[in-house]
């Protein structure tokens, strides 16, 4: 459908390492398995068979973590990952990533973020506004590429959540949420808790998902990938500000998610690939949305899972018979979920008005 493709549209709920592009990933292992580190036919293999079980997934991202181990990758793939949003008409990115400490390369979890904004400094393709300053404003010493410029046409807006991954202990969860509070004025909006969900206890991570509210910081939890139902009750009183994919409530939390209005990414690919739900015709998808409960579609892995948002908006849109003009107003609609201020929220609004005139 082109017009899901041509269609101004925004991404909330993508992980950096699951977003990379194949060709990418597969160049980048064969680099390492010439160098002997890793045996590329087997890595090439697990990449290309794109049927896999949740479990099979996070064994995945420990070989994709395998091969983005160094600053200029954790760079280039975000240059690449952010570009390719863009090209779909992706007008807003809120893009999460796990800080990573690698001794061996000198990486700290700050210098591993530090990477990412230089990804999105380095974007070519596209004007990136990334942090605080706005186009016509006075230029922000942290842009270096035509960003906040106003000299190029298309533009995206990238800002960044920092993952805390359930294996990590309360202080490593801690540390990451410091850490993002230092680099809010990179972009830095908020924090996610993400990772393989049978691993890891809500209480492990409930003091640093705190004091990241305490702050001033947005919350979104990936709530409700496995049927955890104290967990998943637990998630829904800690009121974050979003949570993501929402697969397996009960009746009463349910009820409760719908009372409490928070806003649900959805990723119907993700969702039926992992078989964290069956098929898409019982995806929840349908009645969130008829019941006109906020939700947001989004990609979760667009390389891991093959897919793009267009793509997404598409299966929605065929599966669930939503014509073009709900549809644009569901990708609309998105904007008041965003961790953002108003300042760009407006911008959007504006953009998204400006398309609408097209629609036809
Ligand atoms: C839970 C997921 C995920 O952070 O290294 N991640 N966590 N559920 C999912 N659904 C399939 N997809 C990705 O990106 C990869 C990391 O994001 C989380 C996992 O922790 C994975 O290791 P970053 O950029």
């Amino acid at each position: 459908m082109e017009w899901c493709f041509a269609m101004p549209k925004i991404e909330l709920h993508a992980h950096l390492n699951g977003s990379i592009r194949d060709s990418t990933l597969l160049g980048l292992a064969k680099a390492l398995g010439e160098k002997g580190k890793i045996v590329f036919s087997e890595f090439e293999h697990v990449i290309l068979n794109h049927d896999r079980s949740l479990r099979e997934v996070f064994k995945l991202f420990d070989l994709i973590h395998m091969v983005t181990t160094d600053h200029e990758i954790v760079t280039r793939i975000t240059k690449e990952v952010v570009e390719d949003f863009a090209a779909e008409n992706v007008v807003y990115l809120e893009l999460r990533t796990t800080p990573k400490r690698n001794d061996l390369v000198g990486m700290s979890k700050r210098s591993y973020v530090e990477a990412v904004v230089n990804g999105l400094r380095d974007v070519s393709t596209v004007e990136v506004n990334f942090s605080s300053c706005t186009t016509g404003g006075s230029l922000n010493p942290v842009c270096r590429n035509n960003a906040c410029t106003g000299t190029a046409k298309k533009k995206i807006y990238v800002r960044l959540l920092l993952s805390i991954d359930r294996r990590e202990t309360t202080e490593a969860a801690i540390e990451t949420v410091k850490l993002a509070l230092e680099m809010r004025h990179l972009g830095v909006m908020g924090v996610d808790l993400s990772g393989n969900p049978i691993i890891g206890e809500w209480v492990t991570f409930l003091p640093a998902l705190k004091f990241a509210q305490e702050q001033g910081l947005s919350v979104t939890l990936h709530c409700g990938e496995v049927p955890n139902m104290e967990e998943i009750r637990r998630m829904l009183e800690f009121l974050p500000q979003r949570i993501g994919h929402a697969c397996f409530l009960g009746e009463e939390e349910w009820k409760k998610l719908k009372s409490s209005k928070i806003p649900v990414e959805i990723c119907l690919t993700s969702n039926v690939q992992t078989n964290t739900i069956s098929s898409l015709d019982v995806h929840h998808f349908e009645d969130l949305y008829k019941s006109k409960h906020p939700i947001v579609l989004c990609t979760d892995d667009a390389g891991v899972f093959s897919t793009s948002l267009s793509k997404e908006y598409s299966i929605a849109s065929s599966t669930f018979g939503i014509g073009k003009k709900e549809m644009f107003h569901l990708a609309r609609n998105a904007i008041d979920f965003i961790f953002a201020g108003d300042g760009v929220k407006e911008e959007l609004k504006h953009i998204f008005d400006s398309a609408a005139l097209k629609l036809d």
